[in-house]
């Protein structure tokens, strides 16, 4: 049941980089603090009767207030890198390609990018990490019109880009592109929480949604390449997200392909246009249909010239699941290419111990397994942007005692090495999910993915061990041996 699963403390190649990460919406509250626009997470996080479990970041961290010591909280654990995301309404308060610029939001950003680069620790920023400007919802429901979308998208970009790009080298234009489709324009379990029951069309919206954020993607990294690139030598790209899974009855060729698709339905989705310049996978095309948008001809084109500029694949992974085939259905709302997902095999073995969160099981063999399947078929550097899981039961593992969460990091750290040095893929670095306990989105403050924890009452930060487990295992893994690659 992968109970018995031991850490090494495989080496890792010397030069490779380690942070932590985290999101504007789930740390900084501050949420009307200097001019500070609505996003459609103010919105949702408030609705009567609640959506979530009836908790909001209004304060949540109150990192907006507190940055300064959060950087040094950093700058203590020897973390490399951090990825943070820009709130799009911070600096642009109504969103829009013609509203007017916050300036003590860009300040706020400014001064982080600074302090980051004053103690050493590499920004990597996230352009959208979930929160839209209400304002550009109320215009035109964002990401449901893809050409008022992308024109406001780029704006935004261009102004992050001008800036902050001469302290910042990697950018990410969007965080999991997947789940915004389907969690928030499907299933309506995060903001704006469009699904049938609210009635919205579920047939086409979430891949409509996709196919704006794919598109808004492949414009701003062209601009990137064009405007900014020449002067400011960064790098960019997206963030996606995925398990990794395994076949229900691994004697059934009907799931090992299920398997596959599933893969194909949550990476191959966007990685396909995005890192290959290519249409929508197949696969996909014979279950949706007329349902999946068509690139226009100036998409396509755009996506083509596109795709050669990301210059890395941003991976954010947490879990492995089982994948069972089921009967190909009429056309249903088939997000998953006609699988059921499970955490139990066809023998009824577990496929790694449950976390804190039920989805979320230890599954390292996954990880080792999607780092190479993602290797093989986009063949880009590969930046784990996120990973880890909240610990288990009792208080101690919650607060600061959480053996759990450094096994786990242990074990997936484990697995990357596997990865570079027997199956060759090329891994740059690993940013843990998060620096701190956070807001958990609709879960609210429930689960805590910490490696700092925080109490929601003082606002208190303390390291809880995996943050000195993560500060000294990469002190004794990092080697001078060459990489396999
Ligand atoms: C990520 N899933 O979301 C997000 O980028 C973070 O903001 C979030 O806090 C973190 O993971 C922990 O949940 C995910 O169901 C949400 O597979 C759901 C899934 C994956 C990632």
């Amino acid at each position: 049941t992968g109970h018995d699963l031991l850490v090494e403390e495989l080496p890792l190649p010397a030069d490779f980089a380690w942070g932590t990460a985290t999101a504007a919406y789930q740390i900084e509250g501050g949420a009307t603090q200097d001019g500070k626009g609505m996003s459609i997470w103010d919105t949702y996080a408030h609705l009567k009767p609640s959506r979530t479990n009836g908790e909001n970041a209004d304060i949540t961290c109150d990192h907006y207030n507190r940055m300064p010591e959060d950087v040094e909280l950093m700058a203590s654990l020897d973390v490399d890198v951090y990825r943070f995301s820009i709130a799009w309404s911070r600096v642009v308060p109504l969103g829009g390609r013609n509203d007017p610029v916050n300036e003590k939001g860009i300040a706020f950003y400014n001064e982080l990018i600074d302090r980051l680069v004053a103690r050493n620790i590499e920004p990597v920023v996230t352009l959208y990490h979930w929160d839209a400007p209400q304002a550009i919802y109320d215009r035109y429901e964002a990401f449901l019109n893809t050409e008022e979308f992308r024109a406001d998208f780029e704006r935004y970009a261009r102004l992050c880009f001008s800036r902050f790009g001469s302290r910042v080298k990697k950018w990410v234009t969007f965080n999991e592109p997947y789940i915004i489709s389907i969690f928030a324009h499907l299933n309506g379990t995060l903001a704006p929480g469009r699904c049938r029951e609210a009635g919205t069309d579920v047939k086409t919206e979430p891949w409509r949604v996709g196919h704006t954020a794919i598109v808004s993607h492949a414009a701003v990294v062209e601009i990137y390449a064009e405007e900014f690139r020449p002067s400011q030598h960064g790098e960019i790209s997206i963030v996606l997200n995925g398990h990794f899974y395994e076949p229900y009855d691994a004697n059934k060729q009907a799931d090992i392909d299920a398997a596959e698709r599933r893969l194909i339905f949550y990476i191959g989705w966007f990685g396909d246009p995005v890192f290959l310049g290519k249409d929508y996978p197949a696969e996909m095309r014979s279950y949706l249909g007329a349902r999946l948008p068509e690139f226009t001809p100036e998409e396509r084109n755009l996506i083509r010239r596109a795709a050669h500029i990301n210059a890395f694949y941003g991976m954010n992974h947490y879990s492995t699941k089982y994948a069972r085939a089921l009967p190909r259905p009429p056309a249903d709302d088939d997000w998953t290419g006609n699988i059921e997902e499970s955490s139990v095999d066809s023998e009824g073995k577990e496929i790694g111990p449950v976390s804190g969160l039920g989805w979320l099981r230890v599954a390292p063999e996954g990880f080792r397994k999607l780092l190479k399947w993602v290797w093989k078929r986009y063949h880009l550097p590969i930046i784990v942007t996120e990973n880890g899981c909240p610990s288990t039961d009792t208080e101690m593992e919650k607060a600061v005692d959480d053996k759990f969460r450094q096994r786990y990091f242990g074990l997936y750290l484990d697995a990357i090495s596997h990865a570079i040095y027997e199956d060759g893929v090329k891994v740059l670095g690993y940013c843990a999910w998060s620096l701190m306990d956070n807001y958990e989105w609709s879960a609210g403050y429930g689960p805590r993915f910490g490696i700092v924890h925080v109490d929601f009452e003082s606002l208190k930060r303390t390291p809880k061990n995996s943050a000195y487990y993560l500060r000294d295992t990469f002190k004794s893994r990092r080697k001078a041996s060459p990489r396999d690659v």
